[in-house]
């Protein structure tokens, strides 16, 4: 008998974990919908998730275990690989130890509570310390930095009274809050935009603010220094919850608008008028970049500045402000850091180590130097990172030197290419899981039960099936108790109060793990004073400054040397998201390259022109690590003088040629990716 039926689920093609419906029937997924009781998407899909079942079932999906021989790939079985890469990982901790090994997970990899669970556990039970991600490269700044002010993590809360769109696209990146935003500006919610574009949602914004690039410190200091010498902080929020207020008064003082306007290219009467906005505005948030920011010169002091003006008007735990969301707790199986700490530790040790508090995360701007000295092998699981991580020549150049390459993906990717062993992966429909609304800029407490609605597609096998079997061969299966997925996923549900079961059966919608609150109570920010520091002890003894300040791009016309800037005049901003694709995935669906076909660098006019450029034009743009080409779109929205490149893309439109792993943020070592120098000519 034909057999049909409905499963609630996740989208799990980005992070925003959108609720879905799946119609299997016969042991096949026929149709994707949006789930109308989720809080995130609300019945809504982007193209992406509306297009799901075209990367779930496109005929690229990896079939079978390859490895590499002579050049080529051949297919081996499962059990041919595991043994060889378990044999040759074995041999190279007995000669060099167990750090040799380095684990790379992106996006996908570290989102997916599971997935990096799942990882740390071989990864300490092999006994190496180094964990590799996009953790140290997007959001995870802006978590040690507003951890290091408030003691914890508050976030923004999609449902505002003024929405200050700081480095940050949802039209494009961040699909949920798009709908929350339309919503609460027609209720009369007021909307500002800074960005080096003049984005679409600028054009209904109360105020855009077009910035140059990587200069958003300064902005944020001379709105300090507004809300100061006008009054407009809130005084017994300060007076009850904050240290340092009466530092940071004189700190600012010369941080006129006048002088930011030299610098950020915004009008000093515009900076003014922001302040006042803000300040006087309850259940206000800034709604940081979910990377933009963290990927400049000034990443960390720029999410400081940000939570400060929170803190300082009183947009803490208010609705439509910041919001210390609860953060639900998931099954621990207790990691140990291996031989010694993460590469980076003692370079940045503010990324690695607060208060004791330690993030088991290496900093991935180090990797391609220490290949292969310090490392030999990597095992890459859900991430691309010779596309997506900075400066991909060097990453290439390193990666070519390992021992052994171990690639865990669902597609042939450039990463997997380079590969010694390539291992099918399966996709989030093939395997249980944790969904959760990834609470990094929401704060929207829900959770879901990821569901296998299909088999295994092929050869594919899930994290868990992999990595179990890797952990057996290499003598530490005890590390992996569980005897199915379904029993490891009820383990990581335990400790959140919705058990697998209950989320299976009753609630297979998802439900809430905790409730929002809006009160302070003694005691919440768990820094050292318990106070929100303004003023941080913990910056100053290591060696920064402790209030908010504001560097210059290392490559700019003010820190750059001249002939360098010369040759690279114009400013360059890599990775700017798209709609239609989540990072350098889903290139090959037909439905979306008809949307989005090729990838485009955007000029303003006058920059076109001065380089003899026009719209559809082929051109290069060159910086000092390498040279994309790409297709010209000039748009008067574009600030001139700025070059917007995306990232993702593979070949020669591979953005990430252009960035530089040495061009780094110097408190905890992310690379600048926004305010890079490039030049651009006719191809
Ligand atoms: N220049 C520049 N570069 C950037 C950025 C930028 O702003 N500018 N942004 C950075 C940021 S913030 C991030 S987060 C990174 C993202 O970096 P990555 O996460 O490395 O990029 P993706 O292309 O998403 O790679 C994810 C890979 O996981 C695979 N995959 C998908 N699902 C599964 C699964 O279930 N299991 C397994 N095993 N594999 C799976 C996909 O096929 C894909 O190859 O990019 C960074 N790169
Ligand atoms: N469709 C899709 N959605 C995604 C992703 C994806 O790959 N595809 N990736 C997800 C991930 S992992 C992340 S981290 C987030 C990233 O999300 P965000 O970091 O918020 O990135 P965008 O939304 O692209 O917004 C970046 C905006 O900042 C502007 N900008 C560039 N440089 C500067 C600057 O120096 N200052 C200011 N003020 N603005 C600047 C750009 O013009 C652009 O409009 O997106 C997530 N969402
Ligand atoms: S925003 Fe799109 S890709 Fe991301 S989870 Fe939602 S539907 Fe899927
Ligand atoms: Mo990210």
């Amino acid at each position: 008998m034909a057999e049909k039926r409905e499963v609630l689920t996740d989208c799990t093609l980005c992070y925003h974990s959108c609720g879905t419906r799946v119609t299997v029937e016969n042991g096949k997924a026929m149709n994707i919908r949006g789930l109308e009781s989720h809080p995130i998407n609300k019945g809504r899909l982007c193209p992406k998730g509306a297009n799901a079942l075209d990367v779930i079932y496109s005929p690229d999906r990896l079939k079978q275990p390859l490895k590499r021989i002579n050049g080529s790939f051949e297919e081996i079985s499962w059990d041919q690989a595991l043994d060889e890469i378990a044999e040759k990982l074995l041999g190279l901790k007995e000669a060099y130890g167990p750090q040799v090994l380095g684990f790379f997970c992106g996006s996908i990899g570290v989102e997916n509570l599971e997935m990096s669970t799942l990882v740390h556990l071989l990864r300490s039970g092999f006994g190496s310390p180094n964990f590799f991600s996009v953790e140290s490269i997007c959001y995870r700044m802006r978590i040690r930095t507003r951890q290091m002010t408030f003691g914890r993590y508050p976030t923004e809360e999609p449902d505002s009274n003024l929405y200050i769109l700081w480095g940050h696209n949802p039209d494009q990146s961040d699909f949920p809050l798009k709908f929350f935003l339309a919503k609460n500006l027609k209720k009369g919610a007021k909307l500002v935009v800074i960005d080096p574009k003049r984005i679409p949602l600028a054009d209904r914004a109360d105020m855009y603010l077009r910035i140059r690039p990587g200069t958003d410190g300064a902005l944020a200091l001379a709105m300090m220094n507004v809300i100061i010498e006008e009054d407009l902080y809130d005084r017994e929020f300060i007076e009850t919850h904050t240290r340092g207020f009466d530092r940071l008064v004189p700190h600012v003082q010369k941080h006129t608008p006048e002088w930011a306007e030299e610098i950020t290219w915004i009008p000093a009467d515009d900076i003014r008028k922001l302040a006042r906005l803000f300040a006087g505005t309850k259940g206000a948030g800034i709604f940081q970049g979910t990377c933009t920011q963290d990927q400049t010169a000034n990443g960390t002091q720029n999410s400081r500045a940000f939570s400060v003006l929170q803190a300082i008007t009183g947009n803490i735990n208010v609705p439509g402000g910041w919001v210390t969301s609860p953060a639900p707790r998931f099954g621990n199986p207790g990691f140990s850091l291996g031989g010694g700490d993460p590469l980076g530790s003692e370079q940045y040790p503010l990324f690695f180590n607060l208060w004791g508090r330690k993030a088991p995360y290496g900093v991935v701007t180090l990797v391609p130097e220490s290949i292969p000295q310090k490392l030999k092998a990597f095992l890459v699981v859900g991430g691309n990172p010779l596309v997506s991580m900075p400066d991909s020549n060097a990453f290439k150049e390193a990666f070519a030197k390992l021992d052994l390459l171990v690639v865990h993906d669902l597609f042939m990717t450039e990463t997997a290419k380079a590969a010694h062993y390539v291992l099918p992966a399966c996709s989030h429909l093939e395997k249980w899981g944790v969904a959760y609304t990834y609470n990094v800029c929401h704060c929207i407490p829900y959770l879901m039960l990821r569901k296998r609605c299909i088999e295994p597609l092929n050869e594919s096998w899930s994290e868990w099936r992999f990595l179990t079997e890797m952990a057996g061969r290499m003598g530490f299966e005890d590390k992996f108790p569980w005897k199915s997925e379904e029993q490891f996923v009820a383990f990581m549900l335990e400790p959140t109060g919705l058990p697998f079961d209950y989320l299976l059966n009753e609630k297979p919608q998802g439900d809430f793990y905790a409730e929002k609150k809006y009160s302070t109570p003694q005691g919440l920010f768990r820094t050292p004073s318990g106070k929100i520091e303004i003023y941080s002890d913990t910056l100053e003894k290591a060696g920064f400054d402790p209030l908010p300040a504001y560097l210059e791009p290392e490559r700019g016309p003010v820190r750059g040397n001249e002939t360098f800037h010369e040759k690279y005049p114009l400013i360059l901003s890599v990775g700017n998201r798209n709609l239609y694709y989540t990072h350098s995935q889903h290139r090959g669906i037909s439905a979306l390259e008809k949307m989005c076909p090729e990838a485009l660098c955007e000029i303003g006019p006058e920059t076109a022109k001065r380089f003899a450029i026009e719209d559809g034009d082929k051109i290069l743009v060159e910086s000092n690590r390498g040279r994309v080409t790409m297709k010209a779109r000039v748009d008067e929205r574009v600030a001139e003088g700025v070059v917007l490149v995306p990232h993702g893309w593979g070949g020669d439109a591979n953005g990430n040629l252009l960035t530089d792993v040495n061009c780094r943020e110097p408190i905890m070592g992310y690379p600048d990716q926004k305010s890079l120098q490039c030049a651009i000519r006719k191809a």
